[in-house]
């Protein structure tokens, strides 16, 4: 815990103090621009504790007239409390992110319409009637939308703040700022990238089932070594602006809107970190649904059609990123119009145009990896398994996910494209016939 303690020395900003439901309203009473958005009186409206992340605290508030969102950073991990200490900072970061990122979100992401430096409290766009896209995923509903809108907003977002649309000064200036972002960016770092590699007592595997492989795990030197060249690369690629924690549980949906929630994680790195996020985690909710065994048609088509989404994320993302780069006319330090003419389609700018997004593409799959085993054996588990109550069946299907994220990780060359990275599943899957649940020794003979 010896990073945590740092990100603890920052002090609790002049004002702040922990905010409860009956607060709220007043506190938004003094903005007449959301007092006006919510109408009638504070005493009309009516505020709902809705927390269920990690980290802060959340309430919606109705008025007669509409409703707010209102989120506070609390000195402490929400779902940890006295035990983990947490600077307030996030709140700030989340505010700037979504100020850095709203000309490029598209409407893809809750309007910001105040952040309270004292108090460390957003009040945003109320998005209503969503429901975040884990619980979809979990309950088996489809959103055909929400796939490519993700990655419609990752490739919008992620193009505009890299080097290929910006002058240096502007991208150092992202730097400068998102690199404080030290309170956040070490939970990323334990909890991601070394943590579920060590004995820690954070990990929350399921033991005694996932014991071998937890230790296998902590064993296993190439693994390892994979891991460390991209804990490295996420520390030392600052390639544009990334949501930095861009899961299932950061979307939004409703059949005709998708929306990207909870920039806190906001850091300057490799853009393969988010779209290796979200497709890490569709591939677990693809996993998980192995545990449903009641109507199997229904399930496997499902997971088709998770498979799917995986395939249209990254194929989405990487047509619209080309096509944002096709399109610019703007400043570019990384490809100056100097060299490289855009209007003349040349072959040397085409191919650095692929070389670019290959690139991205292996980061994303091992970055993927490496969320797939961390949602497995670390300290933040996902709902996907954790909904599966016999821990013997959640072992069984997590099992052979942490199989498949250690070869992506180790064997990258098996999984050159995304279409490589879906026939493997089957490969994978715990139910095919002739399927045993995959052992620790696995690893050694992958
Ligand atoms: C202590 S925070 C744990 C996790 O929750 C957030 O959503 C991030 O994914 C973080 O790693
Ligand atoms: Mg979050």
């Amino acid at each position: 815990m010896a990073g945590m303690d740092a990100a603890q020395q920052t002090p609790l900003p002049v004002g702040y103090r922990v905010l409860a439901n009956h607060d709220i309203s007043h506190q938004l009473a003094q903005r007449p621009d959301i007092a006006a958005a919510l109408g009638g009186t504070p005493a009309q409206w009516h505020v709902r504790d809705v927390a269920d992340g990690n980290l802060n605290s959340v309430f919606l508030v109705e008025g007669p007239n509409g409703g707010v969102c209102v989120k506070q950073s609390l000195p402490w991990v929400r779902v940890a409390k006295d035990d983990w200490p947490l600077s307030v900072e996030r709140a700030f970061f989340e505010s700037a992110y979504m100020q850095r990122t709203e000309p490029f979100a598209l409407g893809l992401a809750p309007r910001l319409l105040h952040f309270d430096a004292s108090l460390r409290m957003i009040v945003m766009e109320r998005l209503r009637p969503h429901t975040i896209l884990r619980q979809a995923l979990i309950a088996g509903v489809q959103h055909p939308l929400a796939a490519r809108a993700v990655a419609e907003f990752a490739a919008s977002t992620l193009f505009h703040t890299s080097d290929i649309a910006n002058p240096f000064e502007r991208k150092a200036d992202d730097v400068a700022l998102f690199c404080k972002n030290h309170a956040l960016q070490r939970i990323t770092v334990d909890l991601v990238f070394i943590d579920p590699y060590t004995h820690n007592t954070r990990n929350r595997y399921v033991s005694p089932h996932l014991n071998a492989w937890a230790r296998a795990l902590r064993e296993d030197g190439a693994l390892k070594s994979a891991v460390a060249r991209h804990r490295n690369n996420y520390l030392s690629k600052p390639q544009a602006l990334l949501h930095g924690d861009l899961h299932s549980g950061s979307v939004m949906v409703t059949q005709d809107d998708t929306r990207v929630i909870d920039g806190e994680f906001a850091w300057v790195g490799p853009i393969g970190f988010d779209t290796g996020n979200f497709i890490g985690n569709l591939l677990l909710s693809w996993f998980a649904k192995a545990s449903h065994r009641t109507d199997a048609q229904k399930r496997d088509a499902y997971r088709d059609w998770i498979a799917q989404q995986v395939q249209d994320f990254w194929q989405h993302f990487h047509d619209r990123f080309l096509a944002h780069w096709q399109g610019w006319r703007g400043p570019s330090d990384g490809y100056p119009a100097s060299h490289f003419d855009p209007d003349a389609d040349t072959t040397e700018l085409r191919a650095l145009k692929a070389e670019y997004l290959e690139d991205v593409w292996a980061d994303t799959l091992a970055f993927a990896a490496i969320e797939m085993v961390r949602r497995c054996i670390g300290f933040a588990q996902v709902a996907d398994f954790s909904s599966i109550q016999d821990p013997a069946l959640r072992a069984r299907v997590q099992a052979p996910a942490l199989a498949l994220a250690r070869d992506m990780l180790v064997n990258p060359h098996h999984y050159r494209t995304v279409q490589t990275l879906l026939r493997s599943l089957t490969r994978h899957d715990l139910l095919r016939p002739d399927s045993t649940l995959p052992h620790q020794d696995e690893l050694s003979h992958a």
